[in-house]
């Protein structure tokens, strides 16, 4: 794949495969013969499209960051290196199930069927996508994507309530959220999960432990090992390389089997490392916080760098008559093309579609029926006095 020296962390800028790396990849893959099992009957299609989901992933945080740069917006949240977990996640999950994204599993809207261009739209605040230019945290529930919620974890008792509602339903549906190694230490996500294990729900947690919550370092924050958490509520527990994104999606879909089968909810830790900052504007202290040597370690394996050298060592083709090398290649110019036409959609978006100063008490609860009217009254004393009642 192409790289972009002026965006790319800098271990990836020259990135090579190194054989003691791909030895390890392919050594997770062998590791457990069910999902060996998983990996080996997926499709040529499948795998191409793990492939193009990633590198969506990571060009959709590249014109997010070339954004930042040209001033077009103040700062992103990005996934760089963490791709494998979202992508792997939902390529395990049928188009009916339900995701409930943090900021972090962006790439999860678009391989839910979200178009780039909305999610843009929403980064820069336009009036014609779901949020209204509200909120950069997008999603649609018509396609299965429930907005995130900023407040970390509050989504697991949400996506509790929603597998319990398709439960009612009597739908066989899963919900799948995620949890980052400090939202896993939340009142949220414990009520949440609990509350899901107590009703045996088709609910999967997946606790993508990049290490660090904001800067502050897990072992700051935690003492458990969180591999054998779901067994404190309960239920059941995996683990996957989190930046292995075959053994991602053959670990969810037994995740997925467990919650059709009534065996749900699962907690699945997926282990992956944060390749920045918290967002762009502290890339610095991320990496002044995180020992240099993490960096260098967890840089030799970028989770699309060492799918991609999988794929090309692969003896079986992916189209027949071509060089995997060239399929993917091809592959590439599509997302690029796919991903620019999607940002230009948005910046067009931009430019004739800002929401209207007025629209903001539309559609929220406080608001009266005059939207010129404030939503609660004004202040009844001067607003340096003592309350009213006091
Ligand atoms: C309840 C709550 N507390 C604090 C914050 C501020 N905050 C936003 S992200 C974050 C760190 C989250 O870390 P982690 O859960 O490990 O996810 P990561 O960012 O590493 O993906 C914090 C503290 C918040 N959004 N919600
Ligand atoms: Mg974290």
């Amino acid at each position: 794949m192409k790289r972009y020296p002026a965006y790319d962390p800098p271990e990836y800028v020259d990135w090579k495969p190194e054989p003691d790396v791909m030895k390890g990849f392919a050594a997770t893959l062998s590791r457990e013969p069910r999902r060996a099992a998983v990996v080996a009957d997926l499709s040529a299609e499948k795998l191409m499209g793990l492939y193009a989901g990633m590198l969506r992933f990571r060009l959709h945080d590249i014109t997010l960051k070339r954004w930042v740069r040209q001033g077009v917006i103040s700062k992103a949240w990005l996934g760089t290196g963490e791709e494998a977990v979202t992508v792997g996640n939902v390529h395990a999950l049928r188009a009916a199930d339900l995701v409930g994204p943090m900021i972090r599993n962006a790439g999860a809207c678009h391989e839910m069927g979200m178009p780039l261009a909305d999610m843009f739209r929403a980064y820069l605040g336009t009036a014609d996508q779901i949020t209204r230019g509200r909120d950069i945290h997008t999603g649609d529930p018509r396609r299965g994507v429930v907005p995130p919620i900023s407040f970390v974890a509050s989504l697991v008792p949400v996506m509790a309530g929603m597998a319990l509602a398709t439960r009612l339903r009597g739908e066989k549906r899963v919900a799948l959220t995620w949890v980052g190694d400090g939202a896993s230490r939340t009142g949220e996500f414990h009520e949440g999960f609990n509350f899901a294990a107590v009703r045996k729900l088709p609910l999967i947690v997946v606790l993508q432990d990049n290490g660090i919550a904001l800067g502050t370092p897990s072992h700051t924050h935690t003492r458990a090992d969180f591999t054998h958490l779901g067994a404190a509520y309960g239920a059941a527990s995996l683990a996957c390389d989190g930046n292995n994104v075959l053994d991602v999606l053959a670990a969810t879909s037994q995740a997925v089997a467990l919650c059709r089968e009534g065996a749900g909810p699962v907690l699945l830790v997926a282990k992956t490392f944060r390749m920045g900052g918290h967002a762009t504007h502290d890339e610095a202290e991320g990496r002044a916080i995180v020992p240099a040597r993490m960096f260098r370690i967890w840089g030799r394996r970028d989770p699309i760098g060492m799918y991609e050298t999988w794929l090309e060592q692969r003896q079986q083709p992916l189209l027949v008559g071509s060089e995997n090398r060239q399929v993917l290649a091809e592959i590439e110019e599509r997302v690029i093309r796919e991903v620019e036409a999607g940002a230009q959609e948005a910046l067009d978006s931009r430019r004739d579609s800002m929401p209207d100063g007025r629209s903001l008490q539309e559609g929220v609860f406080a608001s009266g029926d005059d939207p010129t009217e404030p939503a609660f009254p004004p202040c009844p004393v001067s607003d340096t006095g003592a309350a009213a009642h006091r």
